[in-house]
């Protein structure tokens, strides 16, 4: 049965990775499913047609013969639980390996997102450095035990996991902020997400459609 998934028709950041089509990308890889991709513009994201996809009308989603997926954890677990290469087969590692993509959605990803809050919605805001400098914090309050956790070891938990994987994908947004240097061990746990020939083959991916030339102007509102 194909895969298919929905990516930004144009990606904010210009191709860089960020936005978490990327995330669906580099699980399929892993897993090695091929897939298809349709592309919305922003506007198309909010039509009925992709809100019975998705609720809330954003990207990515998943579909599967009669299955379809919306919410990036989600998709991830269930191309894990589906595919060899994202979970351990030990039934205690592999709810291990749950438990830390629950860490990186839940409890690594908010204060990050929080960053980017401060910085791109309430950049005009007199109080904006006082903000920025107090979330910062709550960023490396996260990242202090995280990196006591992962020590000096490759992955959180044995081999790379659909935990890594999530993670890797949430840390990677701090690198704008320079926050991710401050921990040299999670840097290098990052780069070593990156450096996998699956994240390379998903970042090409996504990227080969926003380094490609824009569309006509009427195609932009197009599905
Ligand atoms: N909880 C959902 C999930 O994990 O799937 C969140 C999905 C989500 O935030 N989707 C975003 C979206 O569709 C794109 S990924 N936004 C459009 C809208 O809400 O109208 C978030 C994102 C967007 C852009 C960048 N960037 O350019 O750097 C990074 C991340």
């Amino acid at each position: 049965m194909t895969i298919t998934i929905t990516a930004f028709e144009r990606s904010p950041d210009g191709g860089k990775g960020l936005a978490r089509d990327t995330r669906v990308r580099w699980a399929l890889e892993e897993a090695g499913q091929p897939y298809e991709v349709r592309l919305v513009s922003f506007r198309a994201m909010k039509e009925a047609a992709h809100l019975a996809l998705h609720p809330f009308g954003q990207i990515p989603t998943f579909e599967e013969g009669e299955l379809a997926l919306f919410e990036t954890g989600a998709i991830v677990l269930h191309i894990a639980e589906r595919h060899p290469g994202l979970f351990p087969a030990d039934a205690n590692a592999r709810a291990r390996a749950v438990m830390w993509m629950f860490a990186a959605l839940n409890t690594v990803e908010p204060p990050i997102l929080e960053i980017v809050t401060v910085k791109f919605v309430e950049g005009d805001k007199p109080w904006k450095a006082e903000r920025l400098s107090l979330v910062e914090d709550r960023v490396r309050a996260r990242l202090t035990p995280l990196a006591a956790r992962l020590g000096d070891a490759e992955w959180l938990d044995g081999g790379f996991s659909a935990g890594d994987l999530l993670m890797v994908s949430v840390l990677l947004r701090l690198r704008p902020s320079g926050l991710l240097n401050e921990f040299p061990s999670l840097a290098a746990y990052v780069a070593r997400g990156e450096a996998r020939p699956a994240y390379q083959r998903a970042f090409a991916a996504q990227l080969a459609i926003n380094a490609a030339p824009a569309p006509p102007a009427p195609l932009l509102s197009a599905g």
